[in-house]
């Protein structure tokens, strides 16, 4: 006989409610962006390293002799509206960031910039992290 959870026998209808909320938030509604389509391979994009989280490929606008982009491949819009369960996805981002900075060479340091909203100067609303190497960075940016 399978023995069910604590939980599905505690789960109450607000509680489908509420998680169903949260996943339709997550998987349903966020507005598919041009990464969207550079995910599902229907516009194309220099990628250098994807797994069944995530992909890196090469920003097409470079700020840096080294400029590639991190993202996952859930639609979460922005940084501001992650969830406390996509902690374990974040950190494999950044990991995927540092493991591909290597193999690209970044030796003498990089940048890791994520950009949220607005003031943030965000223009893609699917998160993504930026890597920027290959040439001495300022500080402040701007
Ligand atoms: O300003 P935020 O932080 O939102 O960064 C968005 C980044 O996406 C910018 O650095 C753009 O240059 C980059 N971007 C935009 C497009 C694009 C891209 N990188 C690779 N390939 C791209 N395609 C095919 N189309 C874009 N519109």
């Amino acid at each position: 006989r399978r023995v069910l959870p604590v939980k599905s026998f505690c789960s109450s209808t607000s509680d489908e409610v509420r998680l169903a909320k949260e996943a339709s938030k997550k998987y349903g509604k966020p507005e598919p962006t041009i990464f969207s389509k550079i995910i599902d391979k229907t516009i194309p994009a220099v990628i250098i390293y994807e797994d069944e989280k995530c992909l890196a490929f090469r920003d097409v606008n470079p700020q840096a002799p080294v400029h590639f982009l991190v993202i996952p491949r859930i639609p979460i819009p922005r940084i501001s509206e992650a969830h406390n369960d996509d902690a374990q996805l974040l950190g494999h981002l950044l990991l995927v960031a540092k493991n591909v900075a290597k193999k690209e060479g970044l030796d003498e340091g990089y940048r890791v910039v994520i950009n949220d909203g607005k003031n943030g100067a965000q223009s893609v609303y699917h998160l993504h992290i930026h890597v920027l190497g290959g040439r001495q960075m300022k500080w402040p940016p701007g």
